[in-house]
């Protein structure tokens, strides 16, 4: 193989460095992979992809040497790329080495006012040491840096593998020698935070043995004809791919039946997320089953394990449902957190940002609010017996079980806990394609300040400016609408833009 067609990884083993891995290799580039620091050495081009968190990373890099190394490759201004907490750990190494000098990035050129993907729990402030260095900065409650770069030496906040088309150029410039690059720059102009489009993929094994994706009415996914058959609407990875094609600003998966199969078991829904991660170039969340377990033969997995799994096979964030529930009644009866939980776990391991609760609350009418302890909301419109309130009662196992916790409540328990995001659905709306409930979303997208996803109810592209100009929601989910081909991405996204919807094109 020829050398510039080579690039060296140093992957220390936190997180999903596959996704990096596999748009390097889309851009027909080979990975060599640093295995002692003489690697990092000797690489022609480095890519440091941070993903997890801070501590552990820093632990890994200075124990093994790599650290050192790190630091003699980047001050000898040899060719690096990192790739957001491959920013962070290089920029606390160069305050002490007081990196200078700078100010634009070439690498940045095809960004133009695109959007590209920040998923984080840390920033780094520009500040009077460091304002030499940065080559982009994001404005999101206060403004912190999104890029820096002295010589040969870049560094990214955001997740070029994760921006799709943007993203993918970001990494082919850093990549490709100047020369074979089209020197056509497009002007940068700020952009806002973009709402999201998520299309989310329910998957199960249906009674032939085939893992396919379903979709329930309110949550039941089985025909109602004679054979009571599961509803098949496709394929999950040919699915996934074509949703990115068009436009989806991330994927979902849920496993809907992991709360009684063990996903680990399922080695499938595994193989469908690393052979989606290899065409989908947006975030990939995965939930369902995320739990402590022990098998048939004793052996215990932790709800850790189960993730990290799940995180090795191309998932960027994993949701979990019914323990989340377990979890959060748990954490308010006691009031304590024993840091056991998944969330806990999860989120200590690879940043709360990784950690997405999904919510199935279902309606339940009130004439009177005082009737139960649980927060409860006035109605916009009436429930069937003229009831004026209602509560949302959390369920668990795909719906099939009430639990005496409103989502009101859990969701402030486990924003608490360390999720980073909530996915909030509701089982009346499911597959209804009458609109989200926006009576919910508000309630909960008012009282968390973690982004929420609205979820359950899409049927036509002005529900979807409904959601974001009624709710403080910062996505919005559907999955019959594109599954059906009724509504195209593309239009939703057209018409968010056309309502002044800042969205991602
Ligand atoms: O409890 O941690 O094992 O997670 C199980 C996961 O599977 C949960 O996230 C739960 O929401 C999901 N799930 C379980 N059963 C079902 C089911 O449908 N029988 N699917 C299910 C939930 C809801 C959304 C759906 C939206 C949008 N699906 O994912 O995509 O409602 O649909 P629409 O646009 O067609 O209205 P655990």
């Amino acid at each position: 193989s020829n050398d510039d067609s080579v690039v060296t990884l140093l992957d220390y083993g936190a997180g999903n460095v596959r996704s990096v891995r596999n748009a390097i290799r889309h851009l027909g580039f080979q990975i060599k992979d640093v295995q002692t620091p003489k690697d990092i050495l000797n690489a022609r081009r480095l890519i440091f992809p941070g993903v997890g968190a801070f501590a552990p990373a820093m632990d890994v890099l200075n124990n093994t040497g790599m650290g050192e190394a790190l630091c003699t490759y980047i001050q000898n201004d040899r060719p690096f790329l990192g790739i957001c907490l491959g920013l962070q750990l290089l920029f606390e190494s160069s305050e002490e080495n007081g990196l200078v000098g700078g100010l634009d990035s070439e690498i940045l050129d095809d960004i133009g006012n695109r959007h590209v993907y920040f998923v984080h729990s840390y920033r780094a402030m520009p500040s009077k040491e460091n304002k030499d260095w940065i080559s982009s900065t994001c404005n999101y409650g206060d403004e912190f840096i999104a890029s820096v770069r002295k010589g040969k030496v870049h560094a990214v906040q955001f997740h070029p593998e994760k921006s799709g088309d943007v993203g993918l150029s970001v990494l082919r410039r850093f990549l490709l020698p100047k020369s074979s690059l089209t020197e056509k720059r497009t002007e940068r102009k700020a952009s806002k935070l973009a709402k999201r489009v998520i299309a989310c993929l329910d998957v199960r094994t249906n009674d032939e043995g085939d893992l396919v994706v379903t979709k329930g009415d309110q949550y039941d996914v089985r025909e109602h004809a004679e054979k009571n058959e599961v509803r098949n609407l496709g394929k999950p990875v040919e699915l996934a791919a074509q949703y990115y094609r068009d436009g989806a600003d991330e994927v979902s998966f849920l496993n809907i039946t992991g709360f009684s199969d063990f996903p680990l078991g399922d080695l499938p829904m595994l193989q469908v997320l690393r052979s989606a991660s290899e065409n989908v170039f947006v975030p990939l969340t995965v939930g369902g089953g995320i739990r402590d377990f022990t098998d048939s033969n004793d052996r215990y997995y932790s709800s850790l394990e189960v993730a990290s799994e799940y995180f090795r096979s191309g998932a960027d964030k994993i949701s979990i449902g019914s323990d989340a529930v377990h979890a959060a009644e748990e954490y308010l009866k006691t009031k304590v957190k024993t840091g056991k939980s998944s969330i806990e776990q999860i989120s200590r391991v690879y940043g709360n940002q990784a950690v997405v609760v999904s919510i199935d609350p279902r309606r339940m009418y009130l004439n009177d609010p005082s009737d139960v302890e649980f927060k409860s909301i006035r109605l916009t419109k009436q429930g069937p017996n003229g009831e004026e309130y209602a509560w949302y009662q959390c369920t668990i196992n795909g719906g099939r079980e009430g639990r005496p916790i409103g989502a009101y409540e859990l969701a402030k328990a486990v924003e608490d806990l360390g999720a980073g995001e909530i996915l909030l659905n509701c089982i009346d709306c499911d597959g209804q394609g009458k609109g989200f409930d926006v009576d919910l979303i508000k309630m909960i997208s008012d009282a968390v300040s973690i982004p929420v996803i609205a979820s359950s109810g899409a049927g036509a592209v002005e529900h979807f400016t409904d959601v974001f100009s009624k709710t403080n929601a910062s996505a919005a989910l559907a999955a019959g609408i594109f599954h059906r081909k009724e509504v195209p991405i593309r239009s939703v996204k057209e018409h968010l833009l056309k309502e002044g919807i800042e969205v991602r094109i």
